[in-house]
Protein backbone atom coordinates (compact mmCIF):
# COMPACT_ATOMS: atom_id res chain seq x y z
CA UNK A 1 0.00 0.00 0.00
CA UNK A 2 1.37 3.55 -0.97
CA UNK A 3 1.71 5.84 1.63
CA UNK A 4 -0.46 8.33 2.57
CA UNK A 5 -0.33 12.38 1.88
CA UNK A 6 -1.72 14.62 3.94
CA UNK A 7 -3.73 18.38 2.95
CA UNK A 8 -3.66 21.13 4.99
CA UNK A 9 -6.92 22.02 4.01
CA UNK A 10 -9.74 24.49 4.62
CA UNK A 11 -13.19 24.41 2.87
CA UNK A 12 -13.46 27.89 1.70
CA UNK A 13 -9.88 28.19 0.26
CA UNK A 14 -9.97 28.58 -3.28
CA UNK A 15 -6.49 27.17 -3.82
CA UNK A 16 -7.21 24.34 -1.61
CA UNK A 17 -9.89 23.82 -3.86
CA UNK A 18 -8.05 23.66 -6.94
CA UNK A 19 -5.59 21.60 -5.44
CA UNK A 20 -8.75 19.10 -4.73
CA UNK A 21 -10.01 19.15 -7.64
CA UNK A 22 -6.74 18.15 -9.55
CA UNK A 23 -6.61 15.44 -7.03
CA UNK A 24 -9.83 13.64 -8.43
CA UNK A 25 -9.27 14.61 -11.47
CA UNK A 26 -6.12 12.74 -11.82
CA UNK A 27 -7.28 9.46 -9.37
CA UNK A 28 -4.95 10.42 -6.38
CA UNK A 29 -8.12 11.36 -3.80
CA UNK A 30 -7.52 8.40 -1.59
CA UNK A 31 -4.03 8.88 -1.22
CA UNK A 32 -4.74 12.41 0.52
CA UNK A 33 -5.82 12.74 3.81
CA UNK A 34 -6.99 16.08 5.14
CA UNK A 35 -6.53 18.29 7.92
CA UNK A 36 -9.15 21.48 9.25
CA UNK A 37 -5.90 24.11 9.61
CA UNK A 38 -6.65 27.22 10.46
CA UNK A 39 -5.20 30.26 8.71
CA UNK A 40 -5.36 33.90 8.88
CA UNK A 41 -3.44 36.76 7.32
CA UNK A 42 -3.15 38.81 10.71
CA UNK A 43 -2.74 35.81 12.74
CA UNK A 44 -0.10 33.48 11.31
CA UNK A 45 -0.32 29.80 12.12
CA UNK A 46 2.80 29.00 14.61
CA UNK A 47 2.36 25.01 14.09
CA UNK A 48 1.89 25.20 10.19
CA UNK A 49 4.61 27.51 9.97
CA UNK A 50 7.10 24.94 10.85
CA UNK A 51 6.36 23.17 7.23
CA UNK A 52 5.40 26.43 5.54
CA UNK A 53 7.26 29.44 7.21
CA UNK A 54 4.73 31.37 4.57
CA UNK A 55 1.33 29.95 6.66
CA UNK A 56 -0.71 29.05 4.23
CA UNK A 57 -2.73 26.42 2.49
CA UNK A 58 -2.58 24.42 0.44
CA UNK A 59 0.68 23.09 2.41
CA UNK A 60 0.90 19.16 1.50
CA UNK A 61 2.93 16.79 4.00
CA UNK A 62 4.28 13.58 1.74
CA UNK A 63 4.89 10.54 3.06
CA UNK A 64 8.32 11.37 4.00
CA UNK A 65 7.42 14.11 6.15
CA UNK A 66 8.77 16.87 3.47
CA UNK A 67 6.48 19.59 2.48
CA UNK A 68 5.24 21.02 -0.73
CA UNK A 69 3.50 24.84 -1.23
CA UNK A 70 2.20 26.27 -2.75
CA UNK A 71 -0.79 25.39 -4.39
CA UNK A 72 0.45 25.36 -8.11
CA UNK A 73 3.66 23.28 -6.78
CA UNK A 74 1.24 21.07 -5.72
CA UNK A 75 -0.77 20.45 -8.28
CA UNK A 76 1.86 19.93 -10.51
CA UNK A 77 3.77 17.62 -8.57
CA UNK A 78 0.29 15.43 -7.97
CA UNK A 79 0.55 15.65 -12.32
CA UNK A 80 3.39 13.40 -12.26
CA UNK A 81 1.96 10.51 -9.85
CA UNK A 82 -0.47 9.23 -12.42
CA UNK A 83 -0.12 7.74 -15.91
CA UNK A 84 -3.46 8.91 -17.31
CA UNK A 85 -3.96 12.27 -19.13
CA UNK A 86 -1.69 15.11 -18.12
CA UNK A 87 -3.17 18.46 -16.88
CA UNK A 88 0.18 20.72 -17.03
CA UNK A 89 0.85 19.87 -20.70
CA UNK A 90 4.36 18.58 -21.70
CA UNK A 91 5.63 21.14 -23.86
CA UNK A 92 4.94 23.97 -26.32
CA UNK A 93 2.34 26.37 -27.15
CA UNK A 94 -0.40 24.24 -25.44
CA UNK A 95 1.72 24.17 -21.93
CA UNK A 96 2.82 27.71 -21.93
CA UNK A 97 -1.19 28.84 -22.86
CA UNK A 98 -2.14 26.27 -20.15
CA UNK A 99 0.25 28.35 -17.63
CA UNK A 100 -0.98 31.49 -18.69
CA UNK A 101 -4.47 30.34 -17.74
CA UNK A 102 -3.15 28.77 -14.13
CA UNK A 103 -1.24 32.22 -13.28
CA UNK A 104 -4.80 34.24 -14.68
CA UNK A 105 -7.25 32.50 -12.56
CA UNK A 106 -4.69 32.00 -9.71
CA UNK A 107 -3.97 35.96 -10.01
CA UNK A 108 -7.62 36.77 -9.95
CA UNK A 109 -8.21 34.86 -6.60
CA UNK A 110 -5.34 36.85 -5.49
CA UNK A 111 -7.12 40.11 -6.24
CA UNK A 112 -10.01 38.77 -4.87
CA UNK A 113 -8.66 37.34 -1.70
CA UNK A 114 -6.89 40.78 -0.78
CA UNK A 115 -10.36 42.31 -1.48
CA UNK A 116 -12.14 39.97 0.91
CA UNK A 117 -9.65 40.59 3.03
CA UNK A 118 -10.07 44.65 3.04
CA UNK A 119 -13.88 44.40 3.56
CA UNK A 120 -13.22 41.97 6.73
CA UNK A 121 -11.51 45.32 8.40
CA UNK A 122 -13.27 48.16 9.83
CA UNK A 123 -15.14 50.79 7.33
CA UNK A 124 -12.58 53.05 8.55
CA UNK A 125 -9.18 51.41 8.04
CA UNK A 126 -10.64 50.48 4.53
CA UNK A 127 -9.01 51.94 1.41
CA UNK A 128 -11.53 52.59 -1.46
CA UNK A 129 -8.86 53.05 -3.79
CA UNK A 130 -7.89 49.38 -3.25
CA UNK A 131 -11.00 47.94 -3.31
CA UNK A 132 -12.18 50.03 -6.77
CA UNK A 133 -8.75 48.30 -8.00
CA UNK A 134 -9.45 45.10 -7.11
CA UNK A 135 -13.05 45.56 -8.21
CA UNK A 136 -11.52 46.84 -11.72
CA UNK A 137 -9.05 43.60 -12.27
CA UNK A 138 -11.74 41.12 -11.43
CA UNK A 139 -13.99 42.95 -13.81
CA UNK A 140 -11.82 43.36 -16.64
CA UNK A 141 -10.71 39.94 -15.58
CA UNK A 142 -13.64 38.15 -16.56
CA UNK A 143 -13.99 40.65 -19.73
CA UNK A 144 -10.70 38.78 -20.85
CA UNK A 145 -12.31 35.51 -20.29
CA UNK A 146 -15.13 36.28 -22.84
CA UNK A 147 -13.20 38.01 -25.24
CA UNK A 148 -9.83 36.74 -25.53
CA UNK A 149 -10.14 32.81 -24.02
CA UNK A 150 -12.84 31.26 -23.73
CA UNK A 151 -13.62 29.90 -27.40
CA UNK A 152 -9.80 28.09 -27.26
CA UNK A 153 -10.73 27.13 -23.83
CA UNK A 154 -13.28 25.08 -24.93
CA UNK A 155 -12.54 23.45 -27.68
CA UNK A 156 -8.65 22.58 -26.00
CA UNK A 157 -8.28 19.38 -23.79
CA UNK A 158 -8.93 20.16 -19.86
CA UNK A 159 -6.04 21.41 -18.37
CA UNK A 160 -4.75 23.25 -14.81
CA UNK A 161 -5.91 26.48 -17.07
CA UNK A 162 -9.61 25.05 -17.07
CA UNK A 163 -9.16 24.57 -13.42
CA UNK A 164 -7.72 27.37 -12.29
CA UNK A 165 -10.25 30.05 -14.41
CA UNK A 166 -13.09 27.77 -13.55
CA UNK A 167 -12.33 27.80 -9.48
CA UNK A 168 -12.03 31.87 -10.21
CA UNK A 169 -15.05 31.85 -11.52
CA UNK A 170 -16.72 29.88 -8.79
CA UNK A 171 -14.79 31.92 -5.89
CA UNK A 172 -16.91 34.83 -7.66
CA UNK A 173 -19.76 33.08 -6.91
CA UNK A 174 -18.97 32.51 -3.48
CA UNK A 175 -18.04 35.61 -2.12
CA UNK A 176 -19.07 38.41 -4.67
CA UNK A 177 -22.67 37.04 -5.87
CA UNK A 178 -23.37 40.91 -6.26
CA UNK A 179 -20.64 41.20 -9.36
CA UNK A 180 -23.18 39.26 -11.67
CA UNK A 181 -20.17 38.37 -13.88
CA UNK A 182 -22.71 35.96 -16.13
CA UNK A 183 -24.12 39.28 -17.52
CA UNK A 184 -22.73 39.86 -20.64
CA UNK A 185 -20.52 37.40 -20.78
CA UNK A 186 -22.74 34.47 -22.55
CA UNK A 187 -19.96 32.42 -23.61
CA UNK A 188 -17.99 32.20 -20.20
CA UNK A 189 -21.51 31.46 -18.70
CA UNK A 190 -22.02 28.32 -20.86
CA UNK A 191 -18.62 26.86 -20.71
CA UNK A 192 -18.63 27.26 -16.77
CA UNK A 193 -21.78 25.34 -16.91
CA UNK A 194 -19.84 22.39 -18.19
CA UNK A 195 -16.91 22.59 -15.82
CA UNK A 196 -19.35 23.11 -12.58
CA UNK A 197 -20.86 19.95 -14.16
CA UNK A 198 -17.83 17.85 -13.46
CA UNK A 199 -17.92 15.34 -10.53
CA UNK A 200 -14.46 16.48 -8.93
CA UNK A 201 -15.78 20.12 -9.28
CA UNK A 202 -19.26 19.13 -7.40
CA UNK A 203 -17.34 16.88 -4.74
CA UNK A 204 -15.42 20.08 -3.47
CA UNK A 205 -17.87 22.91 -3.34
CA UNK A 206 -16.46 25.85 -1.02
CA UNK A 207 -18.31 26.79 2.08
CA UNK A 208 -18.36 28.43 5.23
CA UNK A 209 -18.39 26.53 8.30
CA UNK A 210 -21.77 26.86 10.39
N1 LIG B 1 -0.09 31.44 -3.90
C1 LIG B 1 -0.63 30.64 -2.82
C2 LIG B 1 -1.70 31.42 -2.09
C3 LIG B 1 -2.22 30.64 -0.87
C4 LIG B 1 -3.02 31.52 0.06
O1 LIG B 1 -2.86 32.76 0.14
N2 LIG B 1 -3.91 30.86 0.81
C5 LIG B 1 -4.68 31.55 1.81
C6 LIG B 1 -5.94 30.75 2.16
S1 LIG B 1 -7.13 30.85 0.87
C7 LIG B 1 -3.88 31.65 3.08
O2 LIG B 1 -3.24 30.69 3.44
N3 LIG B 1 -3.94 32.79 3.78
C8 LIG B 1 -3.27 32.96 5.03
C9 LIG B 1 -2.23 34.03 5.02
O3 LIG B 1 -2.13 34.77 4.00
O4 LIG B 1 -1.51 34.16 6.01
C10 LIG B 1 -1.13 29.30 -3.37
O5 LIG B 1 -1.39 29.23 -4.57
O6 LIG B 1 -1.20 28.32 -2.63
Amino acid sequence: MTAKMLLHWSPRSPYVRKVMIVAHEVGLSDRIDTVRTVVAAATPNVELMKENPQSRLPTLRLADGSALYDSRVICEYLDTLHNGDKLFPASGSERLVALRRHALGDGMLDTMLAWRGEQLRPAANQSIKHMQAWKLKTNVSVDALEEKEVDTLAASRFSIGHIAVGVALGYIDFRFPELDWRKGHPRLTKWYETFAARPSVKANEPKDEP
